[in-house]
């Protein structure tokens, strides 16, 4: 089986003699700004700060003790962690002893952790002791019986030394084990979808193709060492990973200021004591920030950019940005599967007010494309299909759904429905998948359905994205029922799955009969109409 669909040779080629793919291990940047400035601050986390020196000699020192332990090269982790400093220090250890880590979402729980531990079997588990699922040992045992394999869990904040993450980041005095020599084209991680199916897949990212995405980032976003980056949003993301992120900013040797939420209370005032020049944020969370300062809370001065993706975002709200926030904006539209969009700080402020940006790359192909697959003229409607230099040719280990998801050249379909201008600017307008998103989260609605219908009373399921005025969107679950279920069961039934929270549906909604389609299929479309006609 296929674990990972390379690039054809040729478009190989053309990569690395455009000088894109460069053939080194993603974690390059940490090593050269560790002897280019080894005492400036490379991460802001609470109370504490963490140079690049500091970070180098911890990831090495993990790196090292995994490798004593018996992990290699190739071994695959499953990662757990808030925002916290020892999330980059965990992420450049797997990525210099060759161990290849998915980085969950803090907020996922036995459901998506049990799916990522069945499909990559791995050796390793690091995970946080304060989360509800590692608090004592009985996950974990699941979790061992599920993968044969991991002989290895270390939590962070854990009491005693044996297992403690931190513990394990301590300078190490073994000088002679050396770290396994990287091949840039392998898979360094894997990154997550936000999905369309039943189980979430895995997107295998190699270290020549993210390395060259986060540093045309950091080059088209102009950071410096001077540039101080909020990371509010979920560390592992990779919009705030890579566009350009935390690892954009490394590369370019500032600063990355961690913050646990969005929350304008929190940000404005870590922000104000960094120094922050620059934020990523979901359209929500701008809601949320434009409402804190016209109420009078002060934005601080030193911000000079907010960077807003992962969901539509309203051109009302847009030209908000510089006039209530007063600081630039710069939208971004990406997929962790790869094409990355941003606006350019030299575009016209209607530009940036009205489109979300054009591709990193000269070599990112963005077709918009009719159902028919024509391509579609400058303006028109069509769905998004992409392939380049750091958009992938496959997900892991899921040869059906990539029968789908990518064409017989190699085109990546996004599912999302642009427009393109003359100058390849795209705008987002929506999508043909079959999924929710919920302020920036993704929720693939089959999953969903799915773990509904496992309720005995439940009929048929639909999972539609109601609109709303501060999420975006948020889930409707509309079902045919045997005998009446309170929505609070319903809520628990779906707990009980251990499923993650942001997927629970925000209203459930009681009909008689399902409107079907000629094939047979929930008619989605005509229920949509109904259902929200009656609001
Ligand atoms: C509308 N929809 C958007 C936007 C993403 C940078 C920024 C975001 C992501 C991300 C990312 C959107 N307007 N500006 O990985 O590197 C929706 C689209 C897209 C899907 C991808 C990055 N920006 N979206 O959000 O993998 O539907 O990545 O296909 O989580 O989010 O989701 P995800």
């Amino acid at each position: 089986m296929t674990d990972y669909t390379p690039w054809p040779a040729e478009f190989a080629d053309n990569y690395r003699q455009k000088g894109y793919w460069r053939d080194e291990p993603l974690f390059q940047m940490l090593t050269e700004q560790a002897s280019v400035r080894p005492d400036a601050v490379a991460v802001i986390c609470g109370e504490r700060q963490f140079s690049y020196g500091q970070l180098d000699v911890a990831s090495t020192a993990l790196a090292l003790r995994l490798l004593d332990a018996g992990l290699s090269a190739g071994d695959h982790a499953v990662v757990q962690l808030p925002n916290r400093a020892e999330f980059y220090i965990t992420f450049f250890a797997l990525l210099k002893a060759g161990i290849r880590p998915v980085n969950a979402l803090y907020n996922h729980r036995a459901l998506e952790m049990g799916a990522y531990v069945d499909q990559l079997q791995p050796a390793l588990l690091i995970a946080a002791r304060a989360h509800p699922l590692f608090g004592d040992g009985v996950f974990e045992a699941q979790l061992r019986a599920a993968s044969p394999g991991l002989h290895l869990c270390l939590y962070l904040d854990d009491a005693g030394d044996a297992c403690n993450l931190q513990a394990w980041m301590r300078p190490h005095a073994d000088t002679n084990r050396k770290l396994p020599q990287i091949d840039a084209s392998d898979v360094a991680f894997f990154q997550l979808s936000g999905g369309s199916t039943g189980t979430p897949k895995l997107i295998p990212r190699t270290h020549n193709d993210y390395e060259y995405s986060v540093r045309a980032s950091a080059d088209i976003c102009a950071l410096t060492p001077d540039t101080r980056f909020l990371c509010a949003l979920p560390a592992p993301h990779n919009y705030v990973l890579s566009s350009p992120g935390a690892l954009g900013v490394f590369m370019a040797g500032g600063s990355v200021v961690l913050a646990d939420s969005p929350d304008p209370t929190l940000c404005f005032d870590v922000m104000a004591r960094h120094s922050v020049t620059m934020a990523a944020l979901v359209p929500s969370a701008v809601g949320l920030w434009v409402e804190a300062a016209r109420a009078g809370m002060p934005v601080p001065k030193s911000l000079g950019v907010v960077q807003v993706g992962g969901a539509s975002f309203a051109e009302t709200l847009a030209r908000q940005v510089p006039e209530i926030l007063g600081c630039k904006l710069q939208q971004v539209f990406g997929m962790a599967e790869g094409l990355v969009n941003y606006t350019r700080h030299g575009d016209s402020a209607e530009r940036v007010f009205t489109t979300q940006g054009r591709p990193i790359s000269a070599d990112d192909e963005v077709q918009v494309r009719d159902s028919a697959g024509n391509q579609c003229a400058p303006g028109e409607t069509g769905q998004l299909w992409v392939r380049g230099p750091y958009t992938i040719r496959g997900y892991y280990r899921s040869a059906e759904h990539n029968a789908s998801a990518f064409d017989g050249q190699g085109f990546y379909h996004s599912g999302d429905l642009v427009q393109r201008d003359a100058d390849g600017y795209l705008r987002v307008v929506g999508r043909v998948k079959d999924q929710i998103n919920r302020g920036g989260e993704k929720i693939a609605a089959e999953e969903v359905e799915a773990l509904i219908l496992r309720h005995p009373d439940v009929i048929s399921a639909a999972l539609l994205a109601q609109p709303d005025s501060r999420l975006g969107e948020k889930g409707c679950a509309v079902l045919v029922v045997r005998k009446a279920i309170r929505p609070v069961e319903l809520r628990r039934h779906l707990i009980g799955q251990g499923v993650a929270e942001y997927k629970l549906p925000d209203r459930f909604v009681f009909i008689d009969e399902m409107p079907l389609t000629a094939v047979g299929k929930i008619d989605k479309r005509r229920l949509r109409s109904t259902v929200f006609a009656e609001n």
